[in-house]
């Protein structure tokens, strides 16, 4: 049977119980992580927070509305993760309004790399093709009786289009579960969708579907990022584009003097450990 070191089985189990920060939270209900409202362009109404008594939403993130064509506006968040993680979970609620003879363009979700976007909360204009230099994105469009998708981007390129499984834009704030998981040579993203069946306030939420599974993308290090969001409607294109309950959690790489301390207490455990066993084999001269 292999036998492990001390120092091995020491520095897999700090690997393994590093601690989940709980670092992007904002439900807009009560205080949460600091972030930015802004509206690129000149169509209004800028991003609103609005209030309603649906049953686990109550206030809201209006970043698009109906009857406003031509907007774009965006919410981001402060930088609130550690340098380096090896695991992220981002949960959002959003909601895109019913399908009728229109609906807006779309959603987006972006991590923007701290180090190019800097650390504070004003995020720039992210729409469903949410295609920033740096940065990874997921996009929700729903532009056009016949484009209802999600998309996937990082660094400035589209990597694939997924189908949700269900009309996205139905006015029923359903559910997604991002998870990113940093493996060799870049990472690995898979997304899961609950679709809210309604009604609207008194949901009813099917069995989640899984649209995108651990789908690599190459040369993505994830790294410090901040959460930021966007909507957008069209020229002749509008609808309600909302956001709710965003818990974004990462567990962190082990930083490495945590290891390098754990190294070294594993090191003098094991002299000790050697030291005690030399004496116990040498015959006392007493
Ligand atoms: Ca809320
Ligand atoms: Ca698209």
């Amino acid at each position: 049977m292999t036998r492990w070191s001390p120092l091995v089985l020491l520095m897999l189990l700090g690997y393994l119980i590093a601690p989940v920060h709980a670092n992007t939270i904002q439900d807009f209900d009560s205080v949460g992580t600091t972030f930015a409202l802004t509206q690129h362009g000149v169509a209004f109404p800028p991003p609103l927070l609005i209030d309603n008594n649906l049953p686990g939403i109550e206030r809201y993130l209006r970043l698009g509305g109906a009857l406003f064509t031509g907007q774009l506006n965006t919410i981001g968040f402060v930088a609130t993760e550690p340098e380096h993680f090896r695991h992220m979970t981002a949960n959002f609620d959003f909601r895109v309004g019913a399908r009728a003879s229109t609906t807006g363009e779309g959603l987006g979700f972006v991590l923007l790399d701290t180090t190019v976007y800097g650390k504070s909360a004003a995020a720039p204009a992210i729409t469903e093709e949410p295609n920033l230099p740096d940065a990874f994105g997921i996009g929700f469009d729903v532009a056009g009786t016949n484009n209802n998708h999600i998309s996937l981007h990082f660094d400035g390129a589209t990597l694939g289009e997924f189908d949700p499984g269900f009309d996205l834009a139905a006015g029923l704030f359903h559910h997604a579960l991002v998870t990113l998981d940093a493996v060799p040579g870049g990472a690995e993203v898979t997304v899961v969708l609950t679709r809210n069946l309604g009604p609207a306030a008194n949901p009813l939420f099917a069995a989640p579907t899984t649209p995108v599974s651990d789908f690599f993308v190459a040369g993505f290090t994830p790294s410090q990022s901040r959460m930021a969001f966007g909507a957008h409607t069209g020229s002749d294109t509008f609808a309600n584009l909302d956001f709710d309950n965003i818990r974004v959690t990462v567990v962190p790489h082990p930083a490495p003097l945590a290891l390098f301390g754990v190294g070294l207490a594993s090191l003098a455990a094991l002299r000790r450990r050697r030291v005690g066993r030399r004496a116990r084999l040498t015959p006392s001269r007493w």
